[in-house]
């Protein structure tokens, strides 16, 4: 095969020496920034921004540490000014056209090629092309002028007569978290934040693919390959495809208008299908096509494809409506969470950052992630990633929490970025879904925003509203794509008792309106978008933020890392609630961990209970932009939270849920799958003394895609005190713990944990043991670091063995927590 493929590609190459293929280049190197008042011109970095160029160059203090923060926003209302020069060889130059390529400017830019104005931008998430063939020479220098953005969006508010929510972000077309949020600092950045690119071309280039689905069935898939020219293409050009590096016969381009697009119809004999991981292979075939003007290459371009349909199901029942997503035609249930930026200074997330995130997110058996609206449209690395490790994506388009102006400036400015990005990513087999904005609806019915203006102003907000996302949303992406469009998420507010019943929903009842955890086992929605729950992070993050060895939650410093006015508070009450609350920080951090992996897991089980009723849980949030206490399962520093672990057990597809009321106890046996499973469900209760005071067993069949109650038991018929006692579920080698009561009411016994370690290859081996049941059980060191579980129960007299995946020689100091020291 790889010899096929080499053979193929010598042949291709070897044979047609002659081209003239276009030429892009990367214009990275000897970039210089200052503010534009000052003299003295800086190394930057591009891409890039200028809080991380000011820290490279030791002008600030790093953001994320202790109270900087505030120190450092003198930044964002000044205007700052980068520039490069730059050589460009004769044979480029030539070429008949040359133009300067903008991935990213963040945001109002003015941009000088040689001191002549060639481009002024205002919006982060579009790309920009000038031409330049008229001003490039053998010797360039290249400028681009940032000004702050308070100074447009002040000249945008006075043209408005009356305040829209949210303040002077939703006038600029950036990252609106960088404004502050409730989990991330305000560091309103600007600068180059994607690539530039020179690119120089003689008549055409292809300048983008798109594979569209027309048909599949088992034996074939038709697909079409349009591709985009820039400049046109001449009516002679031929195009040759090759799928997996095998060259298809015959391709003809059947356009209507060849000049303007070329559509090559392909079939795809026996076609492997794409699927999210827990459900098949997210199979991907290599597509790449050749344009040929006679003998000679004249562009060619490639991408990977993954063959699937999905499509969003909202279909009224008599309930309410529906609300999930079939893949391939089966119904798929969501898990996973939300995700957010995964850092202020999105230069410094570099491959390897996505790389883990998303390996993580597949090793807590999600399949489902939502990029929320108030972050970026992702870098191509994070698509390409959730392709081909089978994760579906709800993609947002970057609008949350506010209401956004109306005027055919900005509208049409929306209109570009979303053409833009709805083409950028409508080959990703991942995209699930385009959704217009979070709670932009729910806030505008809910929040209080209309409250004061005149039923006219209402009239103008609520119309401005629709035209961007009734209408110019939907229409790009049915225009350009086959995903599916849904106007806002949520659909309705937790203040409309609608949003049990229909679409998607987001339950703040928990941690915001402080209803208890168990409010989610009542109160399940056909598809939860959002839920959460804060913790603070791993002791090594606590550090950072201190700068200082000692775990200290009470530092000023600290403490700004807290965005949530109620957070510390919510945290407490919850605690209280169902929790020993320890006066040793280390201990209150363990506490915090634990307490939200308990409450989000109540709701994910009671979630998957439901199905079909409930078809999706999205925890809120996945991930941290900077070192915070905040809602992320994992922490800034790539540290699993007990939260990560817990959903990875709560995720898995064949799942053992008990429903634990005062006088019985029902156990369901939940399948996402597509097999049948077939076992002893057995059931035991246990005290914390080691005595069975009950058991049972049941032989069961788990149906494919299914969640079904197996068994149910009045726990009046048995004598034992709840407090001293869980129970035991076991099926097919799974093994279940519940307990009855509140973990502060839980009369755990205290007794030693034996520990054995062994040096691996990769890190070490932790084998433990304790004669007493012990819950959750933490283990943590200095060094960093994965432990394979943590945070886990231990059965009396069993080993657990945990691996410590580390590049360090020693395990440092290696200590452990268990929840039984908290309570007797
Ligand atoms: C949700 C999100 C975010 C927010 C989170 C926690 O509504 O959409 O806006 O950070 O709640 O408050």
């Amino acid at each position: 095969m790889r010899y096929s493929v080499l053979l193929l590609v010598f042949i291709v190459f070897g044979c047609q020496p002659k081209h003239d293929i276009p030429v892009s280049i990367e214009l990275n190197k000897r970039w210089e920034f200052k503010k534009v008042t000052d003299t003295v011109w800086y190394a930057a970095t591009v891409p890039g921004n200028v809080f991380s160029d000011l820290f490279e160059n030791k002008l600030i203090k790093d953001p994320f540490i202790g109270e900087n923060e505030s120190e450092v926003q003198w930044v964002s209302v000044a205007d700052w000014e980068y520039k490069t020069s730059f050589l460009v060889e004769k044979e480029v130059l030539k070429k008949k056209h040359l133009a300067l390529n903008f991935e990213g400017l963040d945001t109002y830019a003015s941009v000088f090629l040689n001191d002549s104005l060639i481009l002024k931008t205002k919006n982060a998430f579009r790309s920009f092309d000038a031409n330049v063939k008229t001003l490039l020479k053998a010797e360039n220098e290249l400028r681009i002028l940032f000004e702050k953005t308070s100074k447009y969006e002040k000249i945008e508010k006075e043209k408005l007569a009356y305040d829209l929510p949210e303040g002077g972000r939703i006038f600029t077309r950036k990252a609106q978290f960088q404004y502050g949020w409730d989990w991330g600092p305000k560091l309103n950045s600007s600068g180059i934040w994607r690539p530039v690119n020179l690119i120089a071309w003689n008549d055409y280039k292809i300048e983008d693919i798109y594979l569209k689905q027309n048909e599949t069935n088992e034996s074939e898939s038709n697909l079409s390959i349009v591709l985009n020219p820039k400049g046109s293409f001449p009516n002679t050009l031929n195009f040759e495809v090759y799928v997996n590096g095998l060259l298809l016969s015959d391709i003809e381009n059947v356009s209507d208008t060849p000049t303007e697009f070329a559509v090559l119809p392909i079939t795809i004999k026996k076609p492997k299908l794409w699927w999210p991981h827990n459900l098949g292979d997210p199979y991907l075939y290599d597509v790449k096509v050749i344009a040929m003007d006679g003998g000679k290459i004249v562009d060619s371009i490639s991408t990977k494809y993954g063959i699937r349909d999905i499509e969003l199901v909202t279909e009224k029942d008599s309930l309410g409506e529906g609300f999930y997503f079939k893949v391939n035609n089966v119904p798929v249930y969501a898990k996973g969470a939300n995700y957010i930026p995964q850092n202020s200074m999105q230069n410094k997330v570099t491959a390897a950052h996505y790389e883990k995130l998303l390996n993580d997110v597949v090793e807590a058996n999600m399949n489902m992630l939502r990029v929320w609206g108030g972050g970026i449209y992702e870098n191509d690395v994070f698509y390409n990633l959730c392709d081909e490790k089978g994760i579906l994506v709800w993609q947002d388009f970057m609008f949350a929490c506010a209401m956004y102006p109306g005027d055919e400036e900005f509208t049409n400015n929306v209109a570009q970025e979303a053409v833009e990005n709805v083409k950028r990513l409508r080959n990703h087999p991942s995209i699930a879904l385009w959704c217009g904005n979070n709670e932009n609806s729910e806030g505008w019915h809910r929040w209080g925003w209309q409250a004061g203006r005149s039923a006219d102003e209402k009239d103008e907000i609520w119309n401005n509203y629709l035209k961007v996302f009734d209408s110019i949303l939907p229409n790009t992406v049915s225009q350009y794509t086959t995903t599916d469009y849904w106007e806002s998420s949520p659909k309705y507010g937790r203040g409309n008792p609608k949003y049990k019943t229909e679409g998607d929903a987001h339950d703040w009842w928990i941690w915001h309106d402080a209803y208890p955890f168990e409010h989610l086992t009542k109160n399940v929605p056909r598809f939860m978008s959002e839920f959460g729950f804060q913790s603070f992070p791993s002791y090594e993050v606590i550090r950072y933020i201190n700068q200082n060895d000692s775990i200290s939650l009470s530092s000023l410093g600290f403490k700004n890392h807290q965005k949530h006015i109620r957070g510390f508070q919510l945290i407490d009450q919850y605690m209280q609630l169902d929790f020993p609350v320890p006066t040793a920080p280390e201990d209150y951090v363990y506490m915090s961990q634990l307490l939200q992996s308990y409450g989000i897991a109540k709701g994910v089980e009671a979630q998957r209970r439901s199905k079909p009723y409930n078809m999706g849980t999205l925890y809120w949030q996945l991930n941290d932009c900077w070192p915070a206490v905040s809602w992320s399962s994992i922490d800034f520093m790539g540290n699993w939270k007990a939260l990560h672990y817990k959903v990875k057990r709560s995720f898995e597809n064949v799942l053992v849920s008990n429903s634990i009321a005062e006088n019985n106890i029902e156990t369901f046996l939940i399948n996402d799958g597509l097999q049948s499973e077939e076992g002893f469900l057995e059931l035991e209760i246990r005290t914390f003394h080691n005595e069975t005071v009950w058991s049972a067993e049941t032989q069961i069949v788990v149906a494919p895609l299914s969640a079904e109650r197996k068994y149910r038991y009045d726990l009046r018929e048995i004598k034992f005190k709840k407090e001293d006692a869980y129970l035991i579920t076991r099926f097919n080698g799974r093994v279940k713990v519940d307990f009855f009561v509140a973990p502060k009411q839980l009369k755990l016994k205290s007794g030693a944990i034996q520990k054995q370690i062994k040096k691996t290859s990769h890190g070490f081996e932790i084998a433990m043991q304790s004669e007493t049941f012990q819950k959750d059980v933490f283990l943590y060191t200095d060094k960093k670091g994965h432990f394979s579980d943590n945070f886990f129960n231990m059965l009396p007299h069993k080993t657990y063995t945990i691996y410590f995946k580390t590049t360090s020689e020693t395990l440092g100091n290696l200590k452990l927590k268990s929840f039984n020291t908290f309570v007797r």
